[in-house]
């Protein structure tokens, strides 16, 4: 049996697009894994269905991205929660479009020497953009493998300069009440809150992230910017971010507001630790295929040889 890469097929580099190089390798992967014989262009040929997204290039970072294969631009940008535009998986997909994404400006204050606010454009250049491909583990027990494209948070954290004062950072993401139908509906308190205690925000993982496959967001997944957090479930992930803010105390968020004996303030991914209606031992793999097996779910979604020293010392079944 022959199995040749989709890089020896005679393709010139110039050709290939970095989304038909994911795809490419994604099907490779996958026809590796059913054993199937050679190659055909079917998989190069899906970069004509590339989305009319603005590009966002960058090279891969040199550490943290995962070795799986990757969920198709097509899954990641069709099966997202993005509760204020409703929540089906398929509501943001079919509504974000509709938010106005300039002009934009994030504002990064509160326990900071030097407060700043700036519009995407300026944060996007603030520190060198890298792609990184991190699974993202839903509290849903579903899961994904995305390249995110960002910088860490840490690089504008810096900027700003915290005080003594700063022990949290809390996001606060957009609301435009006239676009947004899940708003309307008050599912969970608006704007949507999040937060991070500072030692977490200030961990190299904590991503601010500005594009997905080699491109800006798309609204449903958090244009203009977001933040992504790999090793807690998807939730503390705030999407649209227009605020943050450094302070003293931990923010009380949209969830633990919502549900307090569900949603923790932490949320690390934990298998150990069910939600009070399901289990969190294992997972979905969105577009696995109906006949897959589920997946363990790992302690800090895999991550924990980068991150369980934050936590050295603490009950995490109680701060959950
Ligand atoms: N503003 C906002 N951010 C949000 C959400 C939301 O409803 N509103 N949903 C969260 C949840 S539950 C998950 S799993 C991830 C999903 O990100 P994705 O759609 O890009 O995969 O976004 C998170 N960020
Ligand atoms: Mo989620």
């Amino acid at each position: 049996m022959t199995m040749r890469a989709p890089w020896d097929i005679g393709i010139q580099p110039s050709e290939i697009t970095p989304e038909s190089v994911w795809q490419a390798r994604r099907c490779w992967l996958q026809q590796a894994a059913w054993g199937t014989l050679a190659l055909s262009t079917a998989g190069l040929a899906r970069a004509e269905n590339a989305p009319e997204w603005p590009p966002l290039p960058a090279p891969r970072g040199p550490r943290w991205s995962v070795d799986e294969p990757l969920n198709t631009w097509q899954e990641i940008t069709t099966y997202n929660n993005f509760y204020e535009f409703g929540t089906g998986k398929s509501d943001p997909a079919e509504y974000a479009g509709r938010m106005r994404l300039t002009p934009w400006t994030v504002r990064i204050d509160g326990a900071v020497r030097k407060p700043l606010t700036l519009d995407v454009d300026a944060l996007r250049r603030l520190a060198p953009l890298e792609e990184r491909v991190y699974r993202l583990r839903c509290v849903e027990a579903w899961s994904m493998v995305v390249p995110w494209t960002g910088y860490s948070l840490s690089s504008l954290l810096r900027q700003v300069e915290p005080t003594e004062e700063a022990r949290y950072v809390v996001f606060t993401t957009a609301v435009q009440l006239d676009i947004m139908p899940g708003v309307a509906d008050r599912i969970l308190d608006w704007p949507y809150v999040e937060g991070l205690r500072m030692d977490e925000a200030m961990h190299p993982l904590t991503l601010l992230t500005f594009g997905v496959y080699g491109r800006t967001l798309p609204p449903q997944n958090g244009a203009p910017l977001r933040v992504v957090i790999p090793w807690k479930y998807g939730f503390k992930s705030a999407k649209s971010l227009v605020g943050i803010r450094l302070q003293s105390e931990p923010p009380v968020t949209s969830w633990m507001r919502a549900a307090p004996s569900e949603y923790g303030f932490y949320a690390n991914v934990n298998p150990a630790v069910p939600h009070p209606r399901w289990s969190q031992e294992t997972e979905r793999r969105i577009g696995a295929g109906f006949f897959s097996s589920r997946l363990p779910t790992h302690p800090f979604n895999g991550y924990a040889e980068a991150v369980a020293g934050l936590y050295k010392g603490m009950d995490l079944a109680r701060n959950f």
